[in-house]
């Protein structure tokens, strides 16, 4: 990898969800080169048995170990992928253990180290929705200094192997200020991002968190499915950047579904199981336009909502696109998106908005990049403003640009910025200054 490269932005990371450490180690030398920032990982810790996905969440000790993996073939993973530029972030659950006795020997934990509220959990109260047991999973007392220090050893420890971030599951469920002190145990050039689903009404708001770190924006991923499946016109997305109520751009994460979210859909979110073809174009929307850190979700196929993950990992036996591991991150398009948002990351702004009234939009990246995008149900032809200097460019939504060739359309900039745009419906397309011929 050249200086240059090892240089660049890298502005959106990729959840390899239930993937062995071995498989992620070798898909940095995929991704790295796509110019993904990060990994972010299933739970590392010893879990309860069982096959569900979900068991990962039912912590039983801080050893690394279960389904992806051991330590050292964490460790291997985490040093892979820093050689091609790739992060690792641990999906770290330290809200609660495991549902079942109040004993966690491997700690250790005893009663004492828990909550002691066994009702459900009543959204509105904050008392109940931070003390109270999580569907039924023992809630630690983030406010005692031991479970701290538990804690933060753990966290330490993942640093020590090379981890460069965290993701804080239900942090929702954990006041600010008990996170706050479990990462001020930590060094400070950790990225953290912190999982809270806001909700209007609710006594505990998303904004208390900013002052840890990045926080899940989940409106977003509702927005992009109601406008991307027909529900609202596209033109209205042009500002959402700015929509009341939202967090900042530079403390959201967004993204379009998640390992929750596409198995209990709320509202509109969106997966790999809708319209590929539409789902594509909202993974583009959100790589192109200027607002939070998009985490894109790769997946694995499911009917049942409980459903493990595939038996062999797509490095060792399976492969991806092969109807078991959906690898999502690997799409052409949405690979080539990546690319497009760490190029244009230097104008984060929002220029030359184009929309036809409906579900046909454009806009460009100050002079870096432009998009269009045709969400609407016939073909779209437009003579465009497009913000880049003159040239010839490949559309790297429909080839590669090699060399001087291109695999895909061109698109002819003239001297004063305009181009045909010409797209059928539901598609996309982008170029951008490294796509220039
Ligand atoms: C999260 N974020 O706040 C994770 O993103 C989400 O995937 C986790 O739930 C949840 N919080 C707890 O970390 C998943 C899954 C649940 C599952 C839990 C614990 O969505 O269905 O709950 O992990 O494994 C399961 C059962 C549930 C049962 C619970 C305790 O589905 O019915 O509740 O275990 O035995 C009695
Ligand atoms: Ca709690």
């Amino acid at each position: 990898q050249s200086e240059a490269q090892a240089k660049d932005p890298r502005t959106a990371f990729v959840h390899l969800f239930e993937w062995n450490w071995d498989d992620i180690a070798k898909e940095c030398a995929v991704i790295g080169p796509m110019g993904y920032a990060a990994v972010q990982v299933s739970p590392p810790q010893e879990s309860v048995p069982g096959n569900a996905w979900w068991t990962r969440y039912q912590p039983i000790g801080y050893e690394i170990v279960g389904r992806s993996g051991d330590r050292k073939q964490f460790a291997e993973m985490v040093q892979e992928c820093r050689k091609h530029n790739v992060d690792i972030y641990v999906d770290a659950v330290i809200n609660h253990m495991a549902a079942g006795p109040r004993n966690y020997p491997a700690v250790p934990y005893v009663w004492n180290d828990f909550h002691d509220c066994f009702e459900p959990i009543d959204y509105g109260d904050r008392g109940k929705i931070q003390f109270c047991d999580l569907e039924g999973l023992n809630d630690l007392k983030t406010e005692s200094e031991y479970v701290r220090d538990r804690i933060a050893n753990y966290l330490n420890d993942l640093v020590s192997l090379g981890v460069r971030g965290f993701r804080i599951d239900a942090a929702k469920h954990i006041p600010a200020s008990d996170i706050a002190a479990i990462i001020d145990r930590l060094p400070k050039d950790i990225y953290i991002f912190q999982e809270v689903i806001g909700a209007f009404g609710e006594p505990v708001s998303e904004f208390e968190y900013v002052g840890n770190g990045d926080v899940t924006e989940f409106k977003y991923g509702n927005v992009l499915g109601s406008h991307f499946k027909g529900q609202s016109q596209l033109k209205y997305l042009r500002d959402l950047r700015n929509w009341q109520g939202w967090l900042d751009s530079s403390d959201a994460i967004v993204f379009t579904d998640n390992h929750d979210t596409q198995r209990d859909r709320p509202f509109s979110v969106m997966s790999f199981k809708d319209d590929g073809a539409r789902y594509f174009i909202a993974n583009v929307f959100m790589l192109a336009y200027p607002y939070g850190y998009p985490k894109v979700m790769s997946s694995f196929a499911f009917e049942d909502k409980d459903q493990g993950r595939p038996e062999s990992g797509v490095h060792s036996g399976a492969e991806c696109f092969d109807g078991q591991w959906i690898c999502e991150h690997r799409w052409q398009g949405i690979a080539a998106m990546v690319k497009f948002r760490n190029v244009t990351s230097g104008a984060f702004s929002l220029d030359n908005w184009w929309d036809n009234g409906a579900n046909q939009i454009a806009f460009s990246r100050g002079d870096l990049g432009f998009v269009a995008i045709n969400g609407g149900s016939f073909g779209m032809s437009q003579r465009l403003q497009t913000g880049m200097p003159e040239g010839t460019y490949c559309n790297v939504l429909s080839g590669q640009r090699s060399d001087f060739s291109c695999s895909g359309d061109r698109v002819v900039v003239d001297p004063s910025g305009f181009a045909d745009i010409v797209l059928s419906s539901t598609n996309a397309l982008a170029i951008h200054r490294d796509s220039k011929l």
